[in-house]
């Protein structure tokens, strides 16, 4: 469907979704946040896709937060209802089941930060910027990043990004483990271009379960984490990829996946 706010491109499988604001540094609107929610649907719909790399339009930011100035006219039931959205949004990112790619070519504060967390692979331009300048501005984090911060960085990194709103550049991000890579930013869309290919070169219905075996996971004890692998693992020999890739390896071939 056509976006206001939002571009979706694709190209040899894969889908590069734009937030495209540049004027307003790509700031996350309730309108954006909403144009979000549904491209995740779109994107879960589209077979074309079968990988998804989100990034900032323009040259200056990812995404610098959520919007400021309709924020600071929110009511307590709007801020919630903002909460909502944004929220909703960024779990239908997470929720896809197609691997998703932050390229974070610039700010990406707050919100955007948030953003690209709930990505499943980080990878930033050496012009990038992160950090939750949220209690600077009298609130919280809101879209999930006291929860997943912490996730990814660690308790006592989470603690003192949130608490100082300390702004890092990407060479501290990557040391601290919120991104994968830095990259020249002329290159950083090719890298993410080439990562996504390599991932859908493997067998979808595997890469797929894996995330699931991952996100799921990650929220429960070791004992039912297991469990919740050991089903996923199963189910794999149920399908004609798993047996095409190792037919295909036995017979010194290369694999042809049909997502089956
Ligand atoms: N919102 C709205 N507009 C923004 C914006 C933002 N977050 N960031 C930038 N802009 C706008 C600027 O106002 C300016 O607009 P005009 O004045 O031209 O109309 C334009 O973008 C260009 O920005 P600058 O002139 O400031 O550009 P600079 O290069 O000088 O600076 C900057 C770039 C990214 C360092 C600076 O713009 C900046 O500090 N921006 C704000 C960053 C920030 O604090 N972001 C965090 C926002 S807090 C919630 C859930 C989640 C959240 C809240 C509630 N609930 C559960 C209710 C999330 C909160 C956040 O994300």
């Amino acid at each position: 469907m056509a976006y206001k706010y939002l571009l979706l491109e694709k190209e040899d499988g894969i889908g590069i979704l734009y937030i495209n604001r540049p004027e307003a540094m790509n700031a996350l609107n309730t309108d954006v946040l909403k144009e979000l929610g549904q491209a995740a649907a779109d994107v879960a719909a589209d077979d074309e896709i079968k990988a998804l790399i989100i990034t900032g339009a323009g040259d200056k930011a990812f995404v610098a937060g959520a919007d400021i100035k309709e924020m600071s006219a929110l009511t307590a039931t709007e801020g919630r209802e903002f909460g909502i959205t944004g929220g909703w949004a960024f779990r239908q990112i997470e929720k896809l089941e197609k691997a998703v790619i932050a390229a974070i070519n610039g700010f990406a504060l707050g919100g955007g930060c948030e953003l690209a967390m709930a990505c499943d692979i980080r990878l930033a331009s050496d012009k990038a910027k992160f950090g939750q300048p949220e209690v600077g501005l009298g609130i919280t984090p809101g879209f999930g990043g006291t929860q997943r911060l912490p996730r990814l960085v660690g308790e006592g990194r989470a603690m003192e990004l949130i608490l100082s709103a300390n702004v890092i550049n990407a060479e501290e991000a990557m040391r601290i483990g919120l991104v994968n890579h830095v990259y020249p930013v002329e290159s950083l869309m090719d890298e993410a271009k080439k990562l996504a290919k390599k991932i859908i070169s493997n067998a979808p219905l595997a890469v797929k379960f894996s995330k699931a075996a991952i996100n799921k996971g990650i929220q429960t004890d070791i004992d039912t984490a297991m469990s919740i692998e050991a089903d996923l693992f199963g189910i794999c020999f149920a399908t004609e990829d798993q047996k095409a890739g190792m037919g295909a390896f036995l017979a010194k071939e290369k694999a042809v996946f049909k997502g089956k």
